[in-house]
């Protein structure tokens, strides 16, 4: 049997106080037994509580996309989150290294919806219900000690999201490629990670077409005006005061972000 409204609340709200007083807690999946629809539950349970202080969902995001990702912390399979507009950094901006826990950043791509999109579909389907395409930053932010998980339990923590950043150049996939582009991520003007957007699931759009497919097992869908988060191209990496951290995709220029 899964967990009662009251325990779903009540992890919810631990995730939410690690998250809110940067002081990571131990995974969940040490003290109960946690499904993945039971994770989900949690996940939606702390959105209600930001929507509560006035976050705005703005989008979503899809996880662990690429082996990259994937290898570097030991679980493998796709799982998404909530993107809500108090998360969102402009780009340059300045994100405090003292309200996170042990943040990371990984490249990505980010879509910009123009309309609803309900799966099933296929990764071209889904496509044509984006108007656009930029590079985007995500911060990742697990709220457990040491940022080590089970599935479950990242899945409960909305994927480990913190902030993104995205670029100011945004392109049509109807009129540019996105399956192969070259991403170079640079921390203080060093090179951090090379990578490509064909590493994200094979091609960008099917993270799109994975997460619409995944929301609508639980009667849910994507909405016109949403961003989506493809996933990772690469490995993220860790963020320290005094960084200056900048993402550059072949034909949609940068996405970058400090840290104080
Ligand atoms: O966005 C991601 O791929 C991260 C998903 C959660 C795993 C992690 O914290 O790296
Ligand atoms: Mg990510």
């Amino acid at each position: 049997m899964g967990l009662n409204h009251e325990e779903i609340r009540a992890l919810a709200q631990q995730l939410d106080d690690a998250a809110r007083h940067a002081r990571p807690i131990p995974m969940l999946s040490l003290s109960s037994p946690l499904s993945l629809k039971d994770a989900y539950l949690i996940q939606r349970a702390a959105i209600l509580l930001r929507a509560q202080r006035d976050e705005r969902l703005v989008g979503m995001k899809m996880g662990l996309t690429s082996r990259a990702k994937m290898q570097q912390v030991g679980v493998h399979s796709p799982i998404y989150g909530h993107l809500t507009h108090a998360m969102r950094l402009m780009d340059g901006g300045t994100l405090q290294r003292a309200d996170h826990c042990h943040p990371r950043v990984e490249p990505e791509l980010a879509f910009l919806l123009k309309r609803d999109l309900r799966g099933p579909v296929s990764p071209a389907e889904a496509l044509l219900a984006v108007e656009g395409v930029c590079a985007a930053l995500e911060v990742i932010d697990s709220r457990y000690q040491d940022f080590k998980f089970t599935l479950p339990d990242v899945v409960a923590d909305n994927a480990s999201s913190s902030r993104f950043v995205l670029g100011s150049v945004v392109q049509s996939p109807a009129a540019f490629d996105i399956s192969n582009l070259g991403m170079i991520m640079e921390r203080n003007g060093v090179t951090a990670e090379i990578g490509s957007s064909a590493a994200i699931f094979d091609h960008p759009a099917r993270s799109l077409a994975a997460l619409a497919n995944l929301l609508s097992e639980v009667g849910e869908s994507l909405k016109a005006g949403q961003i989506v988060l493809a996933g990772g191209a690469t490995a993220a990496i860790h963020l320290h005061p005094g960084d200056h951290v900048r993402l550059l995709v072949d034909g949609l220029g940068s996405a970058e972000l400090r840290v104080a």
